[in-house]
């Protein structure tokens, strides 16, 4: 087995057993290895975390809470929901933490049943202007069982917050509609949210602020973004993207009562049984989140954004808002020209090995099934090595395949030919984690 990477041995265990779903799984082992991963939700778990969700922790049920559960059996799951719960606590320096939602969707969804009841108001952006579909889109839960209003960006080219929040406005509408809850924490926001401003809005008109930062945790976590605590009343999160854990949610809070909500929302509320394998990857990302090369990895991450979003201006793409604070950017593809639009962009660019997803900009003008924009994300590339001058490259790549794009279908093709084996040549020098893990 010496010199057999992690992936090898895994992949070959799987075989032995199934070897159409190993050959499925390999494929895509195959696809992230020689791909640049540029969806700004997306991260490569260290092997570590994979390999702590593969393991007997989901043989169990474990209803309940630790030391509180509808099962027998459950004495090592109750010390490792425990860890996480410390080990989050300790990250966000928070007071309660609840490690059970099995995604970010989830968390909210427990969140709002803890802070409003069926049919009262509450504010958020909009999912077009960067907002997610849990803050209210109109086929989703919260906006089935919820009446949300939305607060604007700053439409105004001339104004130097063109693109991001306008706060006042937000004070305005709140004090319009006089909120239950007020909720800020996006999913295609390239900018540093102001927590505390929010917080005064809430306190001024009596409502729960709500912070879901998803996107942006292991900024926070690191330092690298301002803390929601101790601003909002409730944090929400999911743990597998710039925070690098599992696949799954978080709710944090401060406030006991509310606290104690929260967990009767999770379960029973939302849920039942808890993924305690999950769980358990939770608290192996936790834990590596504490470290100080957690640190330096999330400065990196906004290091690398900010070059990707100066390679892109220069070759003649426009960033929403004028650039990027955080981990991701939103490129308006029609200052390059009229006709490019995110569906083409996303498309062209996965011939070439780049992925990436369409996006909305703010005010755009297309549908959301083809899009002015793309949203960007350099999380996952930086988890594999890369900095400033591979985001030079990548902007150079991405402007070539979208010219030849655009010139036609044959220079298309010929240019991402070549693109794709620069791109895997790059790849090739900087492996991802679990593909080299050697066994020992
Ligand atoms: N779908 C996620 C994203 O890509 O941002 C949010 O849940």
């Amino acid at each position: 087995m010496a010199h057999d990477t992690l992936d090898r041995l895994i992949l070959d265990h799987i075989a032995r057993s199934d070897p159409e779903v190993a050959s499925i799984v390999a494929a895509e082992a195959e696809r992230q290895e020689h791909t640049i991963e540029l969806i700004a939700s997306e991260n490569h778990a260290s092997p570590a975390v994979m390999l702590a969700a593969g393991t007997c922790m989901t043989n169990k049920y474990a209803e309940g809470y630790p030391g509180r559960r509808y099962y027998g059996g459950c004495e090592h799951h109750d010390k490792v929901e425990q860890l996480a719960r410390d080990r989050a606590k300790e990250l966000f320096g928070c007071k309660f933490a609840n490690v059970q939602p099995h995604s970010g969707a989830q968390a909210n969804t427990a969140v709002f049943m803890s802070i409003m009841q069926p049919g009262d108001t509450f504010l958020s952006l909009v999912l077009k202007d960067g907002g997610h579909l849990s803050h209210g889109m109109n086929l989703n839960f919260s906006g089935i069982f919820y009446k949300p209003v939305h607060y604007p960006l700053h439409y105004d080219k001339d104004h130097p917050e063109h693109e991001q929040i306008d706060y006042d406005a937000v004070r305005q509408v709140a004090l319009e509609t006089k909120p239950k809850a007020i909720l800020c924490g996006y999913s295609a926001y390239p900018r540093v949210i102001d927590f505390a401003r929010f917080r005064q809005i809430a306190d001024e008109v009596g409502a729960v602020l709500m912070a879901d930062i998803a996107h942006i945790a292991g900024l926070v976590a690191a330092g690298v973004h301002p803390s929601p605590f101790p601003h909002a009343h409730v944090v929400t999160t999911t743990t597998h993207k710039s925070l690098r854990g599992p696949r799954g949610g978080l709710i944090m809070t401060n406030e006991e009562e509310l606290n104690k909500l929260i967990n009767r929302n999770v379960f029973p509320g939302v849920q039942g049984g808890p993924l305690m394998h999950i769980i358990t990857a939770k608290a192996v990302a936790f834990g590596e989140a504490l470290r100080p090369e957690f640190q330096a990895y999330q400065q990196q991450v906004v290091k690398n954004a900010r070059a990707l979003a100066a390679a892109l201006q220069k070759h003649g793409y426009r960033i929403t808002s004028g650039g990027t604070d955080n981990h991701l950017m939103l490129v308006d593809l029609t200052a390059k020209s009229d006709d490019l639009t995110g569906k083409d962009a996303e498309k062209w660019l996965e011939g070439a090995g780049i992925i990436t997803n369409k996006n909305g900009i703010p005010d755009d003008p297309r549908p959301p099934m083809i899009t002015s924009g793309l949203r960007l994300g350099t999380p996952a590339t930086t988890t594999r090595g890369f900095t400033e001058p591979e985001m030079e490259r990548i902007g150079a790549w991405i402007d070539r395949v979208l010219s030849a794009g655009l010139k036609g279908e044959s220079e298309l093709a010929a240019e991402s030919d070549k693109v794709r084996s620069e791109i895997r040549a790059l790849c090739e020098r900087f492996p991802l984690p679990h593909a080299t893990l050697e066994t020992a």
